[in-house]
C-alpha cells in the first residue's frame, strides 16, 4: 500500500521541496494550499506537469490553518499516514505588523491539526511533523544551541511557534500521538521567498548587474545566522517520522555566518565588489542626490526600515543528536548554497533583462 503525506504549506519553499522528496519516494502526497486572488502554485507546478514525477500522485486540497472546518474535513477524507505542518506566516518582521494572525495561523494552526487527528480517531495511524525553528532560541542562552538549550522568543512569530512547539510535545505525551518537532535553523535555496535575507541579497545584485536595480537597501548587517540549503533539510523532516520513537531535533549546519558575508559571498560569485557606501548608513538625502551605481560595484545600504523591534542577533546550531540519531549531515557547504542563488536569480534577472530590452516593464517592486 503507498503510504499517504499531508503536507500543509506545500505551496511554500519546504513544502515544494518535501513533495517533491515524498513523491520520487512513492508516496501518495496531498497538500492544503490557500484560496488566493493571484495563482500561488508556481513552486510545484512542474510536479503536476512532469507525469514521470507524480504520476496522478499529488492531490491539492483548498484548506487555511485558520479554519478548522476545511483542516478537519481535509484529514478525514485523506486519512494520512503522514502529516508534515510547514504552512505559517513565516516572516518574523511581518509578524510584529500582523501578532494576531501570526498566533491564529502557527500556533492555534498547530493545535487545530492535532486536535484533528484526536478527534477522528487517528492517534495511532497519523505521525505528525511540526515545522519549529531557531528562532525559539531568539535571545540566545547557550552557544551553540541545542535541544536542550532554554528558548527566548523575541517575535510574535517566535511566540506563536513556541505554543505550536509545546503543543505538539503535550498531544505527543497526553494521548501517544507519534508527534514530532524539527528545531530548523535558516534554510534557503533558489525558491527561498523573495523578502528573506538571502533571497533578497542574490536576486538584488543579479538585477543590479543587469542594469535592472540601482541599489540593495538591507536591516542589521551584523546579524549571524546558521544558514543551510532546504533541499537537505526536508529530507530530515521526513527522517523524523520514520524513528521507533517520536522525538524533537535539532538541525543546522554548526557554521555561522553575518548578513554583510552573505553579501560579501554573494558579490564575490557574481565577480562584484561591493561599495558598502557612507558606511552602509543612508544618510538623508544622501541616496537622492548620490552619483549613479557601477553595476559592477553594487552600492548597499542600510535602510533603518529593516529594523525589527527585538532582533535575534545571533544563531548556530549544534546538529549532533541529527547526526548520531538519524545519520543526517547537511550535503550542501555555504559557498554552495550561495553560488546556486547567485546561479538562479542571474538567470531570471536574464529574463526580465529580456523582456525590458523589448519595451516591457520588467518588475522592480520593493521589499
Ligand atoms: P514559506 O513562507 O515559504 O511557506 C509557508 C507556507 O505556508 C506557504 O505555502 C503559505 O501559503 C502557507 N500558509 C501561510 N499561511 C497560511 C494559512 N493561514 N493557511 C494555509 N497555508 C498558509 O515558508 P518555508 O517553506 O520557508 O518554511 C516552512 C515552515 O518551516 C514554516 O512553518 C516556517 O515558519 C518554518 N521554518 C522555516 C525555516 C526556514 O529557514 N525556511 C526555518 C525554521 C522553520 P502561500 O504560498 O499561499 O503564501
Ligand atoms: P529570519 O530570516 O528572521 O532569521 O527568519 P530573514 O532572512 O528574514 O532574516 C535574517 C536576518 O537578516 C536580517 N536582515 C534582514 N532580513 C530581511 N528579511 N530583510 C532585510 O532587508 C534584512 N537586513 C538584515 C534580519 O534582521 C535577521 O537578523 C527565517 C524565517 O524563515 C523563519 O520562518 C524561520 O523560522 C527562521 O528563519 C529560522
Amino acid at each position: 500500500m503507498k503510504k499517504k503525506a499531508l503536507i500543509t504549506g506545500v505551496t511554500g519553499q519546504d513544502g515544494a521541496y518535501l513533495a517533491e522528496l515524498l513523491l520520487a519516494k512513492g508516496y501518495e502526497v496531498h497538500g492544503i494550499k490557500r484560496r488566493t486572488s493571484l495563482f500561488n502554485t508556481d513552486r510545484i507546478d512542474h510536479l503536476f506537469q512532469d507525469p514521470h514525477i507524480s504520476d496522478g500522485r499529488f492531490v491539492l486540497h483548498h484548506g487555511d490553518m485558520t479554519d478548522s472546518s476545511s483542516l478537519t474535513h481535509i484529514i478525514q477524507k485523506v486519512q494520512p499516514d503522514e502529516i508534515y505542518n510547514l504552512a505559517a506566516q513565516s516572516h518574523v518582521a511581518v509578524s510584529f505588523e500582523e501578532p494576531e494572525y501570526t498566533a491564529n495561523s502557527d500556533a492555534l494552526g498547530a493545535l487545530r491539526i492535532l486536535e484533528a487527528i484526536r478527534i477522528l480517531g487517528l492517534t495511532k495511524k497519523t505521525r505528525f511533523y511540526q515545522a519549529s525553528t531557531s528562532e525559539l532560541y531568539g535571545l540566545v542562552q547557550e552557544i551553540p544551541q541545542k535541544e536542550t538549550t532554554p528558548f527566548y522568543p523575541r517575535s510574535p512569530y517566535a511566540v506563536a511557534k513556541l505554543y505550536a512547539y509545546w503543543i505538539t510535545v503535550n498531544y505527543r505525551e497526553a494521548y501517544g500521538i507519534y508527534a514530532c518537532n524539527g528545531i530548523l535553523f535558516n534554510h534557503e535555496s533558489p525558491i527561498r521567498g523573495e523578502t528573506f535575507v538571502t533571497r533578497k541579497i542574490t536576486r538584488a545584485l543579479a538585477r543590479i548587474k543587469l542594469g535592472l536595480q540601482d541599489a540593495l537597501y538591507l536591516g542589521n548587517l551584523d546579524a549571524k545566522r546558521d544558514w543551510g540549503h532546504a533541499r537537505d533539510y526536508v529530507e530530515m523532516q521526513w527522517l523524523m517520522l520514520q524513528q521507533e520513537q517520536p522525538e524533537d531535533f535539532v538541525i543546522a549546519t554548526g557554521v555561522q555566518y553575518s548578513v554583510r558575508d552573505f553579501v560579501n559571498a554573494a558579490a564575490q560569485e557574481m565577480g562584484m565588489k561591493i561599495r558598502w557606501e557612507n558606511n552602509g548608513v543612508d544618510e538623508k538625502g544622501y541616496w537622492e542626490n548620490r552619483e549613479k551605481g557601477d553595476p559592477n560595484q553594487p552600492v548597499v545600504a542600510v535602510d533603518p526600515r529593516y529594523f525589527r523591534p527585538t532582533e535575534v542577533e545571533t544563531l548556530l546550531g549544534d546538529p549532533t543528536k541529527a547526526k548520531t540519531k538519524l545519520g543526517w549531515t547537511p550535503r550542501t557547504t555555504f559557498a554552495e548554497l550561495v553560488a546556486e542563488m547567485v546561479r538562479e536569480d542571474l538567470r531570471s534577472a536574464q529574463r526580465d533583462e529580456l523582456v525590458k530590452s523589448h519595451g516591457y516593464n520588467a518588475f522592480n517592486y520593493d521589499q
